[in-house]
């Protein structure tokens, strides 16, 4: 019988297994709401981490990338071709830069991120060959690449990938005067990566000003500021950028994930003129880096961002999730706390006896038709897609309450 068993079994048998999935098949997505293969419904409160912003499978999303796939899908960059320029030019005045470099994944834009402040450092600040520094803060999630879980301190990111790449130094979380002492024991400080609020960490939002005082720091010690803005980018903690709300300006920006709206996989990393001039031709590059497809569905699904006001109803409808969750909170003795900005958020629960209970909560939450993934054994993210409605939030609250009043 070609049931969700069935799926499960055939991952099971012939997919490595890099990931534990909550036992649910899909088979459709539509906005906020996903279906599984026994035609179940659910609403989505992961969104593919974030990729999903815009809802799944947003019309004008999906045909953007229908019409351009039907047309011309890839030409390399041996060639020119009638998107890219286009496509560069909508996104650097989107977010105000010079210039852009296409990647695909998020990982991939992290160390090209992480290439162009090291060759900056050598070519324009002049820090000897091999001696630049990148400063990385504990509980970071950047990507899954050999360098970059060089730089985790989560031991299943990590362990076994040795040997590891040098060059990086890891300072505690929201804490300004780790950065300071960084500063003053290291003679080459090239950059500081940060993500503005930690995703995977559990939704970790630093100290109101604390990214402003890394970013006049960085800015003192002719180091760059990079935000690593994939999961908290584009509307979804309730600003454009979480930047945004410190009113700071990234000497170089990292996105990712809702770039498409979850349909394609596509990456930027966006800076000025005086950094991005240090890549020449061949020195880096993708096959699929801004191809022409990634180029029609990235100006739509930012453009979709703008029309449907989602950063708005991200902040709005952010706001009125805390503050119920915080009310429901008090009602169990499970919950310990809320936290986030927008529609990024995550429930901290006490772990009782030790049991892995935010998986047990997540099994029943979908029971009820709500899926949500822990990131931690305590800590459940909660991040639905920003069109939902004030209706389906409250609906969804109700889903929660009703989910926790069970244990
Ligand atoms: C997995 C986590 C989230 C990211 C930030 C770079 C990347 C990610 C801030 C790399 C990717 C994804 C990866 C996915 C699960 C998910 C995740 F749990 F891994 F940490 F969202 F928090 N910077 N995050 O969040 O982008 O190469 O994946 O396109 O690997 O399990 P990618």
């Amino acid at each position: 019988m070609i049931d969700s068993k069935y799926f499960i079994e055939l991952e099971g048998r012939y997919g490595a297994h890099n990931y534990h999935p909550l036992p649910v098949v899909l088979t459709k997505g539509n906005g906020v709401k996903v279906t599984d293969v026994e035609g179940r419904e659910y609403y989505d409160f992961l969104s593919a981490y974030s990729a999903v912003n815009q809802g799944h499978c947003h019309p004008k999303i999906v045909n953007a990338l229908i019409e351009q796939a039907q047309k011309l899908t890839l030409t390399s960059r041996a060639f020119y071709n009638d998107k890219l320029g286009v496509y560069e030019k909508f996104i650097t005045e989107f977010f105000g830069y010079d210039k852009v470099l296409p990647m695909n994944s998020g990982a991939e834009a992290v160390e090209t991120a992480l290439k162009l402040c090291r060759k900056w450092a050598y070519q324009v600040k002049g820090t000897p060959a091999g001696e630049a520094k990148i400063v990385v803060c504990e509980g970071n999630f950047h990507g899954r690449t050999t360098t970059i879980v060089s730089f985790s301190v989560d031991p299943d990111a990590r362990d076994g990938y040795g040997p590891y790449t040098p060059g990086f130094i890891v300072i505690p979380y929201n804490d300004f005067a780790a950065l300071e002492k960084v500063f003053a024991e290291n003679q080459h400080i090239a950059g500081f990566l940060v993500e503005p609020i930690q995703g995977e960490a559990g939704a970790c939002v630093p100290d109101d000003g604390y990214l402003k005082k890394c970013y006049d720091l960085c800015k003192k010690n002719n180091a760059l500021f990079i935000a690593d803005e994939i999961q908290t980018g584009i509307g979804r903690t309730g600003r454009l950028l979480a930047c945004d709300y410190e009113n700071i300006h990234p000497d170089v920006l990292i996105l990712g994930k809702a770039l498409s709206g979850g349909t394609y996989p596509i990456s930027v990393v966006l800076s000025d003129d005086d950094k991005m001039q240090v890549f020449r031709p061949g020195q880096h590059g993708s096959t699929f880096g801004g191809n022409p497809i990634a180029a029609a569905v990235a100006i739509v699904s930012l453009q979709v961002i703008i029309d449907e006001k989602l950063t708005e109803n991200a902040f709005r409808l952010g706001e009125i999730f805390r503050e119920k969750m915080s009310e429901i909170c008090k009602k169990h003795t499970i919950c310990n706390y809320v936290r986030g900005k927008g529609l990024l958020n995550a429930l901290i629960v006490n772990n009782l006896k030790d049991k892995d209970i935010a998986w047990e909560i997540c099994l029943r939450l979908a029971q009820n038709g709500l899926l949500a993934k822990p990131t931690h054994t305590n800590i459940i993210r909660f991040a639905p897609p920003l069109v939902m409605t004030e209706a389906q939030l409250l609906e969804c609250l109700d889903i929660i309450d009703k989910t926790l009043n069970s244990f």
